[in-house]
């Protein structure tokens, strides 16, 4: 996440060591694998969701322009404070225990409600769709995601007309998750989007990877997955879902809202406060220019029309 390096709990991208905290649980699911009886008790005993139905069409809408990021890349170099401030935190999300879980929409809806994850996502149209990821920090990754439009699920959850925002908010459980034991920072982690962003088609709600359910570290069960934008807003494993008037404040924002806003559009000539945004480091080590809106500008520019008094980019 975006580096404060001024704060006792940041630490520099240097400090990760992906590969080691990676072999843990790749030499456990080989343990699992010798025992092929028993490899699905495995996966009930680890809390994960089981893989029926995987992999699902993948669609050509959004084009990704890049080669995909080797899978094990994108799951052994991530952002999830709650399980630690490195990029390792592939083994501490380990004690996320996605299975159950519980997902509620509430505040303008017509009636409040919740779901089991595991029953929403049966309910939902599943395809997988590969989308480029592009972190506020300026470094990238393309990933295929599977999971259903956000749209989708805001039609399920029946706001009423008054809604204008969507806030999502990641679980609170500092027993399960150490990171929220940091009692001075704003957990749980919060984020938001206007209805209109919600409602259009590239806004995707993540509940796989590389055809597969969504590894832990990936914010299993549901995230959000919105490429346009800073990494910061893409939420992960969300468990309320909240109709509102008024403008969410994120985690972000709380921490630092000189360098993190609400609209947080990737644009490579508006630079953080610390860095600039021009150009993005791949997870495979090239550097290549950012473009705006991380290239999905044909789809998602016109939701910014007239708003351009506001820090959009930022
Ligand atoms: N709950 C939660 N969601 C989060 C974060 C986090 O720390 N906690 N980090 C964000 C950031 S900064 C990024 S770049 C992406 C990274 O997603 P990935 O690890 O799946 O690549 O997740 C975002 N979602
Ligand atoms: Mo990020």
């Amino acid at each position: 996440m975006p580096l404060h390096r001024s704060r006792p709990w940041a630490l520099p991208e240097s400090a990760a060591t992906p590969e080691s905290l990676f072999l843990n649980r790749r030499s456990l699911l080989q343990v699992m694998g010798t025992l092929p009886l028993l490899a699905g008790a495995g996966a009930l005993i680890a809390g994960e969701a089981t893989a029926a139905g995987y992999p699902y069409p993948r669609s050509s809408v959004y084009p990704p322009e890049r080669a995909e990021t080797p899978e094990k890349l994108a799951t052994t170099y991530n952002n999830f404070y709650e399980f630690g401030t490195s990029k390792s935190v592939a083994s501490a999300a380990e004690a996320l225990k996605p299975s159950p879980w519980k997902v509620t929409f509430d505040g303008m809806v017509e009636k409040p409600q919740s779901f089991d994850a595991e029953e929403l996502i049966a309910r939902m149209p599943l395809e997988e769709r590969v989308y480029r990821l592009r972190c506020v920090e300026a470094w990238s990754a393309v990933i295929p995601w599977t999971g259903f439009p956000l749209a989708a699920l805001v039609k399920l959850a029946q706001p009423t007309a008054g809604a204008k925002y969507v806030r999502f908010e990641t679980f609170l459980d500092s027993g399960m998750a150490f990171g929220q034991r940091q009692f001075w920072q704003p957990w749980p982690y919060v984020e938001g989007v206007t209805i209109s962003e919600a409602m259009n088609d590239l806004a995707f709600i993540a509940t796989g990877a590389y055809g597969k359910p969504l590894p832990k570290q990936m914010g299993a069960p549901i995230r959000l997955v919105l490429p346009w934008k800073y990494g910061f807003k893409s939420i992960k494993s969300i468990v309320k879902v909240t109709f509102t008037d008024k403008r969410p404040v994120s985690y972000w924002e709380q921490l630092q809202a000189s360098e993190y806003g609400f609209w947080a559009n990737v644009n490579p000539a508006v630079a953080h406060p610390r860095w600039s945004q021009a150009s993005e480091r791949t997870l495979t080590g090239e550097r290549i220019p950012t473009q705006l809106f991380n290239g999905y500008g044909p789809w998602v520019a016109d939701l910014y029309k007239g708003l351009e008094a506001e820090k959009l980019y930022m």
